[in-house]
């Protein structure tokens, strides 16, 4: 076995041409799931998985799977991998550097002659972003049975299509049921992906190992006052949604910065105002409410305390105030055997690394039902993510894919 050699530009290059497969005007990406432009990119991501010599295939949610077959096709498989769909006016390397830093592994672990006896898998998941659909990383919450079809085929997005038809009108046939993976089918599974946040860059530390993934939860919140005309309704009358929604808001931003805790995040990032009119008074408001902790009671409480002070608001503003649970996951501990060969890796490429936790979550949150996972970060720019201007260095990226490469290796021989 030779050294393993990255081939960077040929990996960058890639990144780049995935990036023109949107449905933004660059430098921003949108890329929502089962959109033509999605398509596009899975027929994309297929084409250079053959290139490569891997066994492709995909599932009935369309998670799509490229295996380089082991010495030992009955063992348990190593798997890696993310996903490339993008929420809207996104960035290019959310997900990406994942995908495609893990093809550009198993290929230079190829060149190097290295022969593995554990096959060694690269998955691109369907849906981790929960634009379309209102739930994250549906591709791996179905394969690992966090989600039960029953559920999945419930969902509809927001014109009222169902996802069983949007999946079947884009080719994906097969039931929902054949997707769950058994819990030994992956002996480990190891994520490569931007950090989404500002540590790495700030300490000059080239790599991050992921040892929990936090727990997210996201509810959606309908308001419903009264309307009526901006002029004539005097304020002692009025029973404006918009305003609830604004004292609403600045609840769910107070439990977080108070819950004493640094590691619980939470955001209103949906804010649908009803009839949107200068001079009406809003009747109805739709929010979303994500909320995040790496400490899964801390969450909970935060969610608890909020429901209590949405129900105060309600009484004292005369507006009918709704919440529905969307998801409410446990965090993830990673696996120890997955850190070690991750740090093993970076220090046998002499390269410093910080152990972290990530406040995104990934698919590996789910995969973790099922595998001893663990995640690598590569810094970028600022912490910049889902916004055009995220940016990882070329360096990193490859120093990323390297210390994967590395990884995949140790974890299959
Ligand atoms: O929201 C997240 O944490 C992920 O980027 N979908
Ligand atoms: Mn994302
Ligand atoms: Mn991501």
């Amino acid at each position: 076995m030779t050294a393993i050699a990255i081939d960077r530009a040929r990996l960058l290059s890639e990144i780049e041409a995935l990036a023109t497969i949107s449905d933004a005007a660059a430098p921003a990406v949108t890329r929502i799931v089962f959109t033509p432009t999605d398509l596009k990119a899975r027929a994309w991501l297929k084409a250079l998985c053959d290139e490569a010599g891997l066994a492709v295939r995909h599932d009935a949610i369309g998670n799509i799977f490229a295996r380089w077959i082991g010495s030992d096709p009955s063992a348990p498989v190593v798997g890696t991998g993310s996903h490339i769909d993008a929420i809207p006016n996104a960035g290019k390397y959310d997900g990406v550097v994942g995908v495609l830093g893990g093809l550009e592994a198993i290929r230079a672990l190829r060149q190097s002659g290295f022969r593995p006896r554990n096959s060694i898998e690269l998955l691109m998941f369907t849906s981790e972003e929960p634009t379309r659909f209102g739930i994250g990383c549906l591709g791996s919450r179905l394969l690992s049975g966090t989600f039960t079809p029953d559920t999945a085929r419930k969902l509809t997005d927001k014109d009222g299509s169902a996802l069983e038809d949007v999946r079947r009108s884009a080719g994906l046939g097969g039931e929902l049921e054949t997707v769950v993976l058994p819990s030994n089918y992956y002996k480990a599974f190891v994520e490569l992906h931007i950090e989404q946040g500002p540590i790495l860059e700030r300490q000059q530390i080239p790599l991050g190992v992921v040892t929990k993934i936090a727990a997210p939860a996201s509810l959606r919140v309908a308001l419903e006052g009264a309307g009526g005309h901006a002029g004539g309704v005097l304020m002692p009358d009025r029973r404006d949604a918009l305003c609830a929604a604004a004292e609403l808001i600045l609840t769910v931003e107070n439990a977080a910065r108070t819950s004493g805790a640094v590691d619980t995040v939470a955001t209103v990032g949906i804010c649908h105002v009803f009839p949107a009119a200068v001079n009406s008074i809003p009747s109805r408001v739709r929010l979303s409410v994500d909320i995040r902790d790496t400490d899964l009671a801390r969450r909970d409480a935060v969610m608890a305390a909020l429901e209590t002070a949405w129900r105060s608001i309600s009484t004292k503003r005369q507006v009918a105030i709704h919440s529905e649970l969307v998801n409410a996951d446990a965090p993830a501990d990673c696996a120890p055997a997955v850190i070690e060969a991750l740090s093993q890796s970076c220090k046998k490429h002499e390269q410093k690394f910080l152990s972290m936790v990530s406040r995104a979550y990934h698919d590996s949150l789910f995969l973790a039902r099922i595998a001893p996972v663990a995640m690598l970060f590569i810094p970028c720019h600022n912490g910049y993510s889902h916004r055009p201007d995220e940016y990882a260095s070329p360096e990193d990226v490859a120093r990323g894919t390297l210390v994967l490469a590395e990884t995949l290796a140790t974890l299959s021989a």
